[in-house]
C-alpha cells in the first residue's frame, strides 16, 4: 500500500535513515539488469525525490531503443544532503546485462562487485572478468562500506520477454547475492507505457496484477518484493505521485537491510 498523501513523512523516514551496523557508512545498492532497463534513469528518479527537484546525477541514454549498454563503468552515486554532506545511502550504476557471450556486464563482475572487490571508475570488459592482477581496479581487501547490502534488479515492464541468456545471467547474479545473504528486490519501470490504467492515474500501479506476475515468475522473485515505478524522464519540475511513489520504494528497499 502506498500513502499517497504521505510523501512528507516518507521524506522524514528517508533523511533519518542511518544504516543498522555502525561499521556501515554508506549502504550500499547495486543495480543491475538488461541493457536500457532504466538502471541509470532510476538513481535519477530516487535523487530527484529525495532532494524536491529534478536532479541528473547518473547519465541516462537519451535514445530508447540501444542495444549495447550506454553505461559502461562501475559507479557509485551519493544524493546530497546539504553543507557538504550526503545520505547514508548510495547507488552503484552498472553496464547493463546483453544477449550473448562476451557482450554487456559478465555476471562474474556483478559477483565480484558485490563482494566489493570492484574499485569505482572500472570499466567492465565484456570479453573478460576483473583480474586480482589488475591492482588499479580489484579491490582485494574490501571494507564493510565496499560491499553490496542490496541487490536491485532493474527491468522493463514495457520490453518484450527477456532473452533466455540475459536470463540465465541474472539467475547466476541472484544465486551468487542468496550465497552472499545479499538482500533482493526487483524494480519494474515504464509502467507509464505499460497499462492505460495507470498511464491514467498512477496511483494504479499496485492494483496492475499484470506487472508483477510477468515478472515474478521469469526472474524468481517474489510479488511482494517487486516495486513497479516511473521514472522521471524529461519533467522540469517533480510531481507528487511519483515523488511519493518513489521514496515509498526507497523506504521498503532500506527496510529490507535493516531487517537482513
Ligand atoms: N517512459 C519511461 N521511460 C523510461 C523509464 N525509465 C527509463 N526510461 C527511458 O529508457 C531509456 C533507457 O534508460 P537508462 O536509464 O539509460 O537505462 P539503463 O538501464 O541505465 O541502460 P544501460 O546503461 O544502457 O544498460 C532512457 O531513454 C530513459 O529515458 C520509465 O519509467 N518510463
Ligand atoms: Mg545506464
Amino acid at each position: 500500500k502506498v500513502n499517497w498523501g504521505g510523501k512528507n513523512e516518507l521524506l522524514r523516514h528517508v533523511r533519518e535513515f542511518k544504516p543498522s551496523r555502525d561499521e556501515v557508512q554508506n549502504v550500499r545498492v547495486l543495480l543491475y539488469g538488461p541493457v536500457g532497463a532504466g538502471k541509470s534513469s532510476f538513481v535519477n528518479a530516487v535523487s530527484s525525490a529525495v532532494q524536491g527537484r529534478p536532479s541528473i546525477i547518473a547519465a541516462p541514454n537519451a535514445s530508447t531503443d540501444g542495444t549495447k549498454s550506454f553505461t559502461v563503468e562501475y559507479k557509485t552515486h551519493k544524493i546530497r544532503k546539504g553543507n557538504g554532506a550526503h545520505y547514508p545511502f548510495v547507488f552503484t550504476d552498472v553496464m547493463g546485462l546483453e544477449s550473448g557471450e562476451s557482450v554487456g556486464v559478465r555476471a562474474e563482475d556483478l559477483k565480484l562487485a558485490m563482494m566489493g572487490h570492484v574499485k569505482e571508475g572500472y570499466m567492465f570488459n565484456p570479453v573478460s572478468t576483473l583480474s586480482q592482477t589488475n591492482t588499479q581496479h580489484y579491490n582485494p581487501s574490501p571494507t564493510a562500506n565496499d560491499k553490496v547490502h542490496i541487490l536491485v534488479c532493474v527491468l522493463n515492464a514495457n520490453s518484450p520477454d527477456i532473452k533466455p541468456s540475459v536470463l540465465q545471467k541474472m539467475r547466476e547474479i541472484r544465486e551468487a547475492a542468496r550465497d552472499l545473504g545479499i538482500p533482493q528486490v526487483a524494480v519494474a519501470t515504464h509502467i507509464d507505457l505499460t497499462c492505460e490504467e495507470v498511464q491514467r492515474n498512477l496511483k494504479n500501479v499496485y492494483r496492475s496484477k499484470y506487472l508483477k506476475q510477468k515478472f515474478s515468475a521469469t526472474i524468481g522473485i517474489p510479488v511482494n518484493c517487486i516495486f513497479p515505478v516511473k521514472n522521471y524522464g524529461q519533467l522540469l519540475e517533480n510531481e507528487d505521485n511519483m515523488d511519493t511513489l518513489i521514496l515509498s520504494i526507497l523506504k521498503n528497499m532500506l527496510y529490507f537491510e535493516t531487517n537482513n
